[in-house]
């Protein structure tokens, strides 16, 4: 190197580190000027370096934390804190005059409800979210130095879990990827966890995102449909896109329905760098894995919840958390040796549409996370939260997969236009746990009021401070990786040009039950593209998965299959893609139990008692609202013939259902009211819960009056996953083993 060469590189080191103070990193000089290099004394910190204030920045003690300012007193005030005497009126002259415009409570509250709304997430818009803990295992203490992954370190995350296509208040059981955001807020910093609960991506290429997403969401000129893939310009981008192959096999599975945000695996998708004390590394992919195992709604549960029940997973996240039914998750690592090729059995590490099948790298559990709070408010914290891929901690470091490096640029960028300006960082749910003492200044929102007056480094009028730490003081180090010399093109590894090997895995992997629904999927999908081009083409790419789903989806759509144009890859199925098999726990599931009110209330309060005792919901199903009291024992009614769908229970017990209430069919001439007498003997509206409940594969118990019912809906005993019994509990016993294995996968017959 010239001499003028190592003076460049020198200054760039210096102004990198510091001087020396990275200690024993190589070729550290001592700086050209006297700088100073200890505290004269200790700065007080500075606003942002705290939790939410509690005093106004003049130094005068509110005596109320900052973040219940809001509503925090006992009198109505002005924002500015002036007692109101009244918000319903304006200020007008005379009681019929004209409104005065010195009326400043009017206009300071119109102007701020008119500025309430912030733009919703470009992608990812509607979503739900929990605090909780995290609890570090110490497994991974060999492979990373992050010590809130060492033995028994508690920190605390708040979690956000979406969908990826949906406006903001749309329904939450659309068929489409899931979100799952995790803030773990560590002692060094945040570490941001922004993964799916699909382990690969549409797209390899970062470039790709605004058009993949372009090509998801509403069509531009009517802006429909809403959150949906079924349409034209999904369908094309990813079939002239086939690295959007795997994902798309993934949405179309029962992958694309999760029951529940609590029975989702997520997946950190890309692979990261793991770096321990010694500076080794190791290659990883992190997974959640829910203690609840992974399940899924059905096709037809999941759009009449779509219209029923648009806040589903919401509703059943926060609910289960209120009650106490906690869910968990495990977090793993597969681990591959950090070699130049960063390839693992053939698969390239750096190409997010692929997953390392588990028989290969088994999963590792290094913790435990636990949701146990829901937000107290959807705005502050759900709405406000930011993630970023780029948020890491000592011991953590990205890879040179192309998607990740280029979401380490959107994330940040994002939120400027979505929260206003640089200091959402600030925002409390935002705010690190670990002290900040940044240079960054003033800008839109900026609440924090520094103090000092030499917002630079080096400097010598701050007591020198902030001074730059190092290793051993803490320092997040960026990986100091080898960059092998290489052209710029744009271009990618020939290994990014497999597109169908993964796809036919999963296909393989997955159940005959799985598969069918997989065909069912593509087949309503693809039946709700207008152009025949896009269909027959998509046919084209399915026969390169495999000639059987082609065949059948092109026969679902009255298309002739095409023939493969590649030579089908030789895989080996992976069993832990499959979702059926297993017997899981069955906490927070939720029993609905049917009655008339008059049958066997005993047994009604004896089966809701064993329901909760079994940590599941008990929703008792009556005609009518209220309490059924018979003897002074009262059972409480929490949803009526009207106001309940089979799509919100796990399974059903039938204690009994009545013949149908005259007054809720109003006046009917007398031919209908024979035709209703033949037809069913029992309300029609409990008899579409058993039927409906039944045909997705749930289980359907019943007792005493509740025997008559069931067969009055054509449910005899005998089908899979119908029990009959004399008590209540009984059949309880006998629903909850088959619920332990999520549906009645014995009531499916599938063709393939
Ligand atoms: Fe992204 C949000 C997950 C690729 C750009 N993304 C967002 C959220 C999740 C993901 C869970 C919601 C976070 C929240 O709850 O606030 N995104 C992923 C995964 C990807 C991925 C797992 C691939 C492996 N994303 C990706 C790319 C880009 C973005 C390639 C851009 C180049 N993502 C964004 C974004 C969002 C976002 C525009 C919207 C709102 C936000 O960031 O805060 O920046």
């Amino acid at each position: 190197m010239s001499a003028a060469a190592e003076k460049v590189v020198e200054k760039v080191r210096d102004a990198v580190h510091g001087g020396n103070e990275i200690p024993g990193a190589p070729g550290t000089q001592a700086p050209p000027v006297d700088e100073p290099t200890d505290a004269r004394e200790p700065l007080p910190p500075k606003p942002d370096q705290r939790g939410p204030e509690t005093y106004s920045p003049t130094g005068q003690e509110t005596g109320i934390p900052q973040e219940k300012v809001a509503q925090g007193g006992e009198r109505l005030t002005t924002a500015q804190g002036a007692r109101l005497y009244d918000t319903d009126h304006s200020l007008k002259a005379g009681p019929r005059g004209p409104v005065l415009i010195q009326d400043h409570h009017l206009r300071e509250k119109i102007t701020h409800f008119d500025h309430e709304r912030i733009p919703e997430r470009v992608v990812h818009a509607r979503g739900a979210a929990a605090h909780g803990v995290f609890r570090g295992y110490g497994a991974a203490a060999g492979i990373t130095k992050a010590a809130f992954l060492a033995e028994g370190v508690e920190t605390p995350v708040f979690v956000r879990f979406s969908t990826v296509l949906g406006s903001r208040g749309s329904a939450d059981t659309v068929r489409d990827t899931r979100g799952v955001a995790t803030k773990f807020y560590t002692g060094e910093g945040v570490f941001d966890l922004v993964g799916n609960n699909i382990p690969v991506f549409f797209i390899q290429d970062a470039l790709k995102f605004p058009d993949v997403i372009h090509a998801g969401k509403p069509h531009p000129d009517r802006e429909i449909p809403q959150a949906q893939s079924a349409h034209d310009t999904f369908w094309d981008f990813v079939t002239l896109h086939t690295e959007a192959t795997h994902h798309t096999l993934w949405n179309m599975s029962d992958r694309g329905i999760p029951r529940s945000y609590r029975m989702m695996e997520g997946f950190g998708v890309h692979t990261f760098r793991l770096v321990n004390a010694e500076g080794a590394t190791t290659l990883v992919k992190f997974h959640w894995k829910p203690k609840l195992g992974v399940h899924s709604l059905v096709w037809e549960e999941a759009q009449i919840t779509a219209g029923v029940d648009p806040d589903f997973h919401r509703r059943d996240l926060a609910d289960a958390i209120e009650a106490g039914a906690f869910p968990q998750w495990e977090l793993g690592v597969q681990t591959f040796p950090d070699t130049e090729e960063q390839m693992f059995e053939g698969i390239d590490l750096l190409d997010p549409t692929k997953i390392v099948p588990e028989e290969l790298a088994p999963v590792r559990p290094i913790g435990l996370m636990t949701l146990n709070a829901n937000p107290s408010n959807y705005f502050a914290e759900t709405e406000q939260v930011a993630f970023h891929v780029g948020h890491l901690v000592p011991g953590i470091d990205v890879t040179d997969d192309p998607l990740l490096q280029g979401r380490l640029f959107s994330y940040l960028d994002t939120q400027i236009s979505r929260l206003g300006g640089p200091n959402f960082g600030q925002l409390p749910i935002n705010r690190t746990h670990a002290p900040v003492n940044d240079m960054l200044r003033d800008g839109m929102h900026q609440t924090a009021v520094h103090t000092g007056v030499a917002p630079y480094h080096p400097n010598s009028l701050d007591g020198g401070c902030p001074f730059l730490a190092g290793e051993e003081t803490g320092a997040y180090i960026e990986v100091p990786v080898e960059v092998p010399a290489a052209r710029k093109v744009r271009d990618a590894a020939a290994s990014f040009d497999d597109h169908f090997s993964q796809p036919r895995l999963f296909w393989l992997s997955m159940s005959p039950t799985e598969r069918e629904h997989i065909v069912a999927a593509y087949t309503f999908e693809l039946g709700k593209c207008w152009e025949t081009a896009i269909k027959e083409r998509a046919l084209k790419v399915l026969a390169n998965i495999d000639p059987d789903l082609c065949a059948h989806v092109a026969a679902g759509l009255g298309l002739p299959a095409p023939e493969a144009s590649l030579v089908p890859a030789v895989v080996e199925p992976s069993p832990a893609l499959s979702q059926l098999g297993g017997d899981w726990p069955v906490e927070g599931r939720t029993i609905g139990i049917v009655t008339s009110g008059a049958d066997d209330l005993d047994g009604v309060r004896e089966v809701r008692r064993a329901v909760l005792d079994a940590g599941m919901v008990p929703l008792v199903i009556a005609p009518a609202g209220g309490v059924l009291d018979q003897d002074g024992d009262p059972v409480t009614v929490q949803r009526t013939f009207t106001t309940a769908r089979s799509t919100e229970f796990d399974a059903i017990l039938v204690a009994g259902a009545p013949a149908p209430a005259e007054e809720a069919y109003g006046a009917r001439d007398a031919k209908a009211d024979d035709d209703m007498a033949v037809v069913t003997a029992i309300d029609p509206r409990p008899l579409l819960m058993v039927t409906e409940a039944y045909r997705h594969g749930k289980a359907i118990g019943a007792w005493g009056e509740g025997v008559g019912a069931l067969e009055a809906a054509g449910l005899p005993e005998g089908p899979a996953g119908v029990v009959f019994g004399t008590t209540a509990s009984a059949v309880l016993q006998a629903v909850t083993r088959l619920l332990g294995g999520h549906r009645v996968w014995g009531r499916f017959t599938p063709a393939l």
